[in-house]
């Protein structure tokens, strides 16, 4: 016999497939007594706040309207061999003029809350002087159009698409570039700040310093030194800094502030006491040029130590500005990095993974659930962090319309739902996660991979525009609706 509240799902479920042509006969009713009755409903906390993320590049379009000015990913895309089939972001979703569409399929999602970037050469279309009225202006009708659907907007304010201008000074080489920052900042901060009370100061600062100025996979495409390179990880940390204070000066008082990083989410191979020390002591020192030194406003000895005569050149000053108190603390969490314990002096060492790890459609992106209990637990622990958001999970598949117009992505759904196991685990255990932004709403511009790699639970025809939800929109709906993992 089903119970009440089973029988209650079953009812919605047949309610959300009713409304989705794309689904046919998707959940045609057993018979009552033939059902299994799935184990009881893992809830989240009233309040917990159910997202999705995008970001300016890889969705907008508009490249060239109302007085953008180019960004580094403009050029980096356009030359020849830098992205697969030669895929740029000119036209993306076309976000910038559909985003009345997007607003409203997140509003049949049910979402909470939406992350999106402002483009900072929208903005100041040469980084710095004089602003554009019109790209503010994008955000502001973006920001109505989402209180207006009762959905909170959470602001990014860097997420790669530095203005072409400033690269053409150094980019991320040169000190400017962090107080070029920290005046941009402060400007959107103090124009969006009376409907938007939450700012991450750059996102992924690891995946802009280290592909953009490490290996050259993404703009503006160099390969520096050692020394060079971590020059450049200083300013991007230096302009986080800078960034909190011109937003804490600009914006209206209680403006939350905060960032979104891709920390290495450390998680002991066998859940252990001395495997989850050593998870906890690799949770400082693999972030050591990132989220330390900004949580701790220093580098870690170790830190030092291992880049010798290459470590960053730096001022106290810096160091205060980098450490200013935060409100809150973004992880983009998609793959475990296992530790284990060692007899090393650093106490831990970090276990490669093999070549069989399974892993979804991006050959990077290896699967590993307890990441997303792990990461946020450690870090918490480590930092006695208050307020916690999982700025982005979510996964790469390779989604194909059905002939009837359905996008099954079984795998998709399957990630998610482990991941979100692992979140629910980590939020009953008291985990301060206030919430979790999937990547992505829409299939966008994946950077280097082009459109190649479909991260979306909407589907988008690039050649109409079309979007359609896929299987893993209707399962995050749900998720949404009961406030518990469906
Ligand atoms: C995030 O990066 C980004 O914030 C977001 O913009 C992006 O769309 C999303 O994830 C999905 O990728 O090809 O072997 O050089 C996640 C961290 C860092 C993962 C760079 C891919 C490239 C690996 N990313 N990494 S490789």
């Amino acid at each position: 016999m089903l119970n009440r509240l089973t029988r209650r799902s079953f009812a919605r479920l047949a309610a959300a497939a009713a409304l989705t042509p794309a689904l046919p006969n998707a959940l045609a009713a057993p018979r009552e007594e033939n059902v299994s009755p799935a184990s009881p409903l893992l809830s989240f906390p009233r309040g917990f706040l159910w997202g999705s993320a995008t970001a300016s590049y890889q969705v907008e379009g508009a490249a060239k309207e109302d007085g953008r000015g180019p960004s580094i990913w403009d050029t980096f895309s356009h030359l020849r061999g830098n992205t697969k089939n030669g895929d740029t972001g000119d036209v993306a979703d076309d976000h910038y003029h559909l985003y009345k569409t997007d607003i409203a399929l997140m509003k049949d999602l049910g979402l909470k809350t939406y992350r999106f970037s402002t483009s900072w050469s929208r903005v100041f279309p040469n980084g710095t002087g004089t602003p554009n009225p019109k790209g503010l202006d994008f955000y502001n009708r973006l920001v109505d159009g989402l209180l207006a659907a009762g959905i909170q907007p959470y602001c990014t304010l860097f997420h790669w698409d530095l203005p072409q201008a400033l690269q053409d000074q150094g980019g991320w080489q040169s000190r400017d570039t962090a107080h070029a920052y920290a005046n941009y900042a402060g400007y959107v901060a103090q124009h969006l700040s009376d409907r938007v009370q939450h700012f991450m100061t750059l996102n992924e600062m690891r995946s802009f310093v280290d592909l953009g100025y490490g290996n050259g996979m993404h703009a503006p495409g160099l390969r520096l030194s050692r020394a060079d390179l971590n020059q450049v990880r200083h300013h991007a940390v230096l302009a986080h800094g800078l960034g909190v204070q011109a937003i804490r000066a600009n914006a209206r008082p209680g403006t939350k502030v905060g960032l979104a990083e891709n920390i290495t989410c450390t998680v002991p191979v066998i859940e252990t006491p001395e495997h989850v020390r050593a998870a906890h002591i690799a949770m400082r020192e693999e972030n050591a040029g990132y989220l330390t030194v900004i949580m701790e406003g220093k580098y870690t000895d170790l830190y030092l130590a291992r880049q010798g005569a290459d470590a960053p050149k730096f001022t106290p000053e810096d160091l205060k500005a980098i450490g200013s108190p935060i409100d809150f603390v973004g992880i983009n969490c998609y793959t475990p990095e296992y530790v284990r314990a060692s007899s090393a002096p650093a106490g831990y060492a970090m276990v490669p993974a093999p070549e069989s790890f399974p892993h979804m459609l991006s050959p990077w992106l290896r699967t590993g659930p307890e990441a997303l209990y792990w990461a946020p637990k450690i870090a918490a622990s480590v930092w006695n962090i208050k307020e916690i958001y999982i700025t982005e999970n979510g996964a790469s598949s390779s989604d194909t319309l059905t002939p009837d117009g359905a996008v099954y992505d079984t795998d998709r759904v399957m990630y998610l739902r482990n991941y979100l196991t692992q979140l629910h685990r980590a939020v009953s255990e008291g985990v301060p996660v206030r919430g979790y932004f999937l990547w992505s709403l829409l299939d966008n511009f994946e950077w280097a991979d082009g459109y190649a790699y479909r991260f979306g639970i909407h589907y988008v025809d690039f050649a109409t525009q079309k979007r359609t939800p896929k299987l893993s929109a209707h399962f995050y709906r749900q998720v949404i609706a009961r406030n518990a993992l469906a």
